[in-house]
């Protein structure tokens, strides 16, 4: 099985018959409400989503318009509230009747099933349970080992979740105590926009705001799946169809929602059928193959302009860019073959699309995790900023690249201060403003975490949300990890893996959810958030809590630092829990550009815009100009595939969060009732001697010392191409190699791993052989 014989030759326009949205969305969110039996009182709720004056969504981290549609929720919205007001409760009775070697055994969905989160709980080593305690207890006793330990050998880890408020506060708590371990949820997403993004253009976010994709004439979409991960985004680009914008997609799989879309929201659509497709184009790329696919782009541009001079903006390329001729010199003399085989795509596609983007006035580069998940990823970033550049394509309305976040305020939380970098962080003003010295040494990323876990220098972890150690790459050695920890500290709202792998010292914290009513002593509290196009949204929470117990998240770091650091004249945890407006006011001093007049405008409809300068043509780059990258490979995988090696790729199903998983549908793909499935395409399956429906296993072809090997998984054909196979997040985390990241960022590479097919699903079962 060489290299050239893999060529995918498929490109055609799209027929499809799983639109996303629909009656199939409906359906999917009433199977969500029957389970876990909300409260009634679920659809005002819903009605507030994401409005001005109600919460915003746990779920994505796309926009909220200023002018929302009568239900401004989607599908998987939908269900992100209605999982956090389940009527389901995980109270200390349950814990008494299962021991945490027990639960280990349980599914992820088992696990966040039991409900919310009822009381602070500690670990009991001696019974193995987690049993109920005090607030005062467990804040004094982690205090207690927080001052116990040196703060390098700490980590406090971030997922994309909590509020603005709440990551200040905690960066700050962080930076009080001695340590810039502030790694986040971006860290295994879209960190390689951070650094990436940030080197070629000067700006580690998006430069699109919500207008320009009113505006654009072509959007270039690459491993972004908005159908699922980001619905209300579908509403943005059927709008753009509607007027004739064009879209083009670049994705190893098909997904329905870069196919046709069903508004939910419109009856018409909806009681007479009709779909709009989406894509002019759709080009299954190879995984990692974006680099070389972007590579033929850019060429046929140059062979175009050889041809008719003007294609290219050569009044914005003088004055704005760097290294333009040895960009396109390194361009100029790649080889067509080398192109298609590394990208599976034809010639005549890829100058199809340059013809199409060199007719485009303004364009848009949209991305996600199928970029920024990779070895290369940042290369591959790199190579769309080189393209949009080449015809000026960032800086001007309708124009821009547009990362799509993942959690609500990943980006957010950057923003404010979680970030292992301390570069990227006001220190002195911070040092300043509460008279101490910060920390300046760099903090860990995500993989610097497990490998400090796994060689004893990291000692204690708290986690605010998330679920680290199932999320992670080569997540069965992090969890072992784990218990070598002498203080494991997570705060939650659902019972999750990373929770039965308690350390020495083990505390489980429950937190309220945004859409619960947060009440302090100057009455209920806002909070806010900053989504992909970098505007600030705030949210008030109004139902009640799902239990009296649990307290807020600035509440619950407030006192931690409380009973771990001395007390400073600077600092006023209590003030500040207490209306967090103040906590708003210290934003706005830390960060006085982005944040002006910041509790002023905290509901202003759509969001307040933070700014950013390459939107405006100033690049904070290191030569002051918006850089080229000359292309040093053609793909963005470790090493191109060995014999009988297939690249595998990790794929979010439409009915989880993250490793929160709702059920076990993934309908827009058409796949139903089970997780353990490998995908792979019908001819490969043919070729391999596979059958549809044999169970087999994975083998990670990584040669480090671990064998890796995956549970079992059965072969289900589905339109792929060649000798690229599909697995679900998280289950297949075990066989993605922490040594497995973007080269840049550390980013871990989910959607590059060569493996191998074992065709027993007995993994020590001799004469095993790979195919
Ligand atoms: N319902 C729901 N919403 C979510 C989430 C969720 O789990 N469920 N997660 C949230 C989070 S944290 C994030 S970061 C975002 C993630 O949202 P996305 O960025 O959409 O991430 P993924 O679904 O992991 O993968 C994106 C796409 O990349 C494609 N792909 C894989 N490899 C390649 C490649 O080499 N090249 C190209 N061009 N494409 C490739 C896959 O086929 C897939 O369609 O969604 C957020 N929203
Ligand atoms: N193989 C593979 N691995 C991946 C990815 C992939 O595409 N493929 N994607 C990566 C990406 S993009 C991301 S972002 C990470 C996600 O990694 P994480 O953000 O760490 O994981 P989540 O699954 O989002 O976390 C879910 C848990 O958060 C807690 N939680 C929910 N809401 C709240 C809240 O309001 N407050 C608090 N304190 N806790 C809350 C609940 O207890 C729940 O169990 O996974 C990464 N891992
Ligand atoms: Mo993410």
């Amino acid at each position: 099985m060489g290299d050239d014989h893999t060529k995918s030759q498929r490109s055609d326009t799209v027929s499809y018959d799983r639109a996303a949205g629909g009656w199939g969305s409906l359906r999917s969110v009433s199977q969500t409400i029957l389970r876990e039996r909300p409260h009634l009182g679920i659809a005002q709720t819903l009605r507030v989503q994401n409005k001005p004056g109600g919460h915003m969504c746990t779920s994505c981290a796309w926009t909220k318009p200023p002018e929302p549609h009568l239900f401004e929720f989607c599908e998987n919205g939908a269900k992100a509230t209605i999982w956090d007001l389940t009527r389901a409760r995980c109270t200390p009775d349950f814990f008494a009747g299962h021991t945490v070697t027990e639960l280990r055994n349980w599914s992820d969905h088992d696990l966040e099933r039991a409900g919310r989160l009822t009381h602070p709980l500690r670990y009991d080593p001696e019974s193995d349970h987690y049993s109920e305690c005090s607030w005062h207890e467990a804040f004094e006793e982690i205090g207690a080992s927080l001052r116990a330990l040196d703060p390098q050998s700490v980590v406090f880890y971030a997922s994309g979740r909590a509020s603005l408020e709440t990551s200040y506060l905690y960066s700050l708590f962080a930076r009080l105590y001695g340590h810039n371990n502030l790694p986040d949820s971006s860290n295994m997403c879209h960190e390689t926009t951070s650094v990436g993004l940030k080197k070629v253009i000067g700006s580690p976010v998006g430069t699109c705001i919500l207008s320009d994709f009113d505006k654009c004439d072509l959007m270039l979409v690459f491993g972004q799946n908005t159908g699922s991960n980001s619905p209300r985004f579908l509403h943005t680009l059927k709008s753009a169809v509607d007027r004739g914008c064009r879209i083009i997609t670049f994705n190893p799989v098909r997904e329905a929602g870069y196919v046709k879309f069903v508004n939910p929201q419109n009856p018409v659509q909806m009681t007479i059928g009709g779909a709009t497709p989406i894509s002019d184009i759709y080009l299954q790329v190879r995984p990692g193959g974006d680099i070389a696919a972007l590579m033929g782009v850019c060429k046929h541009l140059l062979e175009l302009e050889a041809a008719q001079e003007g294609i290219l903006d050569h009044a914005f390329l003088a004055e704005h860019t760097a290294d333009f001729d040895s960009f396109t010199a390194e361009i100029r003399s790649a080889d067509w073959d080398g192109i298609e085989v590394h990208s599976g795509l034809l010639r005549e596609d890829l100058a199809e699309v340059a013809r199409i983007y060199a007719q485009s006035r303004r364009v848009i580069g949209i991305y996600g995790m199928g970029l920024t998940q990779h070895v290369h990823g940042s290369l591959s970033i790199a190579m769309l900023v080189n393209l949009l550049l080449m015809r000026g394509n960032i800086g001007r309305e309708g124009t821009g690249i547009s990362p799509v976040r993942g959690h609500s305020n990943v980006q957010g939380q950057r923003t404010v201060g979680i970030s292992e970098k301390p570069e990227l962080v006001p220190l002195d003003r911070l040092g300043e403003m509460f008279g101490f010295e910060p920390p300046r040494k760099t903090g860990r990323t995500t993989v610097e975490v497990v490998e400090g876990v796994l060689d004893g220098s990291v000692k204690g972890f708290v986690g605010l949300g998330g679920n680290f150690a199932r999320a992670i790459s080569d997540s069965a050695r992090a969890e072992s990890g784990w218990e070598t920890l002498a203080l494991n500290v997570q705060v939650a709202t659902r019972l999750n893996r990373t929770h039965l792998h308690p350390g020495k010292t083990s505390f489980l914290l429950p937190c309220l959810v945004r859409s619960e009513e947060d009440m302090q002593a100057s009455g209920p509290q806002a909070v806010s958030m900053e989504c992909s196009l970098s505007h600030i949204h705030g949210s008030l929470g109004r139902r009640k809590p799902a239990s009296p117990s649990l307290k807020s998240e600035p509440a619950i770091i407030a006192e931690i630092a409380k009973a771990t650091l001395l007390p400073n004249p600077n600092v006023h945890w209590d003030d500040w829990v207490a209306d967090y407006g103040l906590i708003r006011d210290l934003i706005e001093r830390t960060y006085p550009d982005d944040f002006r007049d910041f509790n002023a405008r905290l509901f202003e409809p759509g969001g307040f815009y933070r700014g950013n300068a390459a939107r405006e043509r100033i690049w904070e780059t290191d030569s002051g100009k918006a850089q080229f990258t000359v292309p040093h490979r053609q793909h963005a995988l470790k090493a191109p595939l060995r014999e009988a090696e297939c690249t595998l790729i990790t794929l979010r199903s439409n009915d989880q969060f993250n490793t929160t998983i709702y059920g076990y549908s993934d309908r827009l793909r058409g796949l139903e009732g089970s997780r353990d499935i490998l995908l792979i395409n019908p001819e490969e399956i043919e070729r391999r001697g596979l059958k549809e429906g044999q169970r087999v296993r994975l083998r990670s072809a990584v040669e480090d010392g671990h064998d890796r090997v995956s549970h079992p998984l059965a072969v289900t054909p589905y339109d792929l191409p060649d000798r690229c196979v599909a697995a679900y997040y998280p289950e297949i985390n075990p066989l993605i190699p922490l040594s497995y990241h973007d080269e840049l960022s550390k980013t871990p590479a989910f959607k590059g791993v060569p493996v191998t097919i074992l065709s027993s699903p007995e993994p020590d079962q001799d004469g095993r052989q790979n195919i």
